[in-house]
């Protein structure tokens, strides 16, 4: 392993930005658009193109022994009835574990394992949530203000999206009536 210094990342609690920003990674409608269920909505935006969320990864190693950290901002929105989510993925090395800290906003983190079964965690200010080994996991922004949190996980994990872009997942986190519902995705191919 090679040799590296300790170091500090200042989160900014006004505007939630990391210092150093390292590698800073910005995902859009665009990016994202056929992981809306409610394409019809999805249209109406795509010229628009807004930030879904920003996500700034500290400069780490991809080794083992080190941990990778990083800061992300879900910000708050809808595409139809859908609440802004990240892509959410698996990490490539499935056995390895995840820890977030959530410092504001209000989500979900929904999470299903290698034989799909959902667990689903609510997050706010002050939580510290485990996302064990095997798990998918993505975070939905069911507030009103960015979702803001923290992911601390193994210098190797790597990240797998194929799995999710390719199948979905199978619970859709949305708003109804006002009040925020889990449905089954109708369009999950299992
Ligand atoms: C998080 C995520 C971050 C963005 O740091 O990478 O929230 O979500 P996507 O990677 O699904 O776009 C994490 O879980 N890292 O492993
Ligand atoms: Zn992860």
């Amino acid at each position: 392993m090679e040799i590296f210094k300790p170091q500090n990342s200042i989160i900014n609690f006004d505007d939630f930005s990391l210092t150093p920003k390292g590698d800073l990674i910005k995902r859009r409608l665009k990016d994202m658009s056929f992981m809306y269920q409610n394409q019809e909505a999805v249209k109406k935006l795509i010229d628009e193109n807004p930030l879904i969320y920003e996500f700034y990864n500290v400069e780490i190693p991809e080794e083992k022994g080190h941990l990778q950290h990083c800061l992300t901002v879900l910000y708050p929105g809808k595409i139809g009835k859908e609440y802004y989510m990240t892509k959410g993925h698996f990490h490539s090395i499935k056995n390895t574990a995840e820890v977030y800290i959530t410092f504001s906003g209000e989500g979900r983190i929904l999470m299903q394992n290698t034989d799909d079964e959902t667990e689903i965690l609510k997050i706010n200010k002050g939580v510290m949530s485990y996302i064990p080994p095997y798990y998918a996991h993505r975070t939905i922004n069911v507030g009103k203000e960015p979702l803001v949190f923290c992911g601390v996980y193994p210098g190797d994990a790597g990240h797998e999206y194929g799995i999710i872009e390719k199948k979905g997942m199978a619970e859709l986190i949305v708003e109804e009536n006002d009040e925020i519902k889990i449905i089954d995705n109708p369009e999950y191919k299992n």
